[in-house]
């Protein structure tokens, strides 16, 4: 069964206490709990990580191609505009990753609208609210089946 790391960055773990004109009324254990039933529905095996570090998440995205996940979707949400460190890591395991945003991050202020992670992902979704997630697993599945 294809294993999927869906890795929440940075204030992610207030989805749905603040800012639901931005963010939507959705908390993490919502769409964690919509994901776990859409991934077996699917047919794949779906774990959950949200740091607020950056160290952190770089040491989940390594330990997670040791695990044998065969991809990540990542919010790397404020790490998006700033972090080289988490794009690198993408290419220093050969891990694919989808990048998802819940707002459109190129309808918002100019320092949102450049993603580090963006040119080394396999694709993005943004705009969609909490339902890019979802969107994002179906994309795997799609992404995974050619790929065999
Ligand atoms: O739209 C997205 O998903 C973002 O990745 C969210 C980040 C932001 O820095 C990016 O530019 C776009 C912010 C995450 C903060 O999440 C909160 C959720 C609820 C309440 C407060 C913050």
């Amino acid at each position: 069964m294809s294993q999927v790391l869906v890795l929440n960055g940075p204030n992610l773990n207030l989805l749905g206490t603040r800012e639901p004109e931005k963010y939507g009324s959705s908390t993490l254990a919502d769409l964690e709990a919509t994901l776990t039933r859409d991934a077996e529905t699917l047919g794949v095996s779906v774990d959950f990580y949200q740091n607020n570090s950056e160290g952190a998440l770089i040491d989940r995205v390594q330990a997670a191609k040791k695990e044998g996940v065969q991809i990540v979707i990542l919010n790397p949400a404020g790490y998006s505009h700033t972090s080289v460190a988490l794009r690198d890591v993408f290419l220093g395991v050969d891990m694919p990753v989808i990048e998802v945003h819940i707002s459109n991050i190129y309808a918002r202020e100019a320092f949102r609208q450049k993603s580090y992670v963006a040119p080394v992902a396999v694709g993005q979704i943004c705009g969609f609210g909490a339902a890019g997630y979802p969107l994002a697993l179906d994309a795997i599945v799609s992404y995974i089946g050619e790929k065999k």
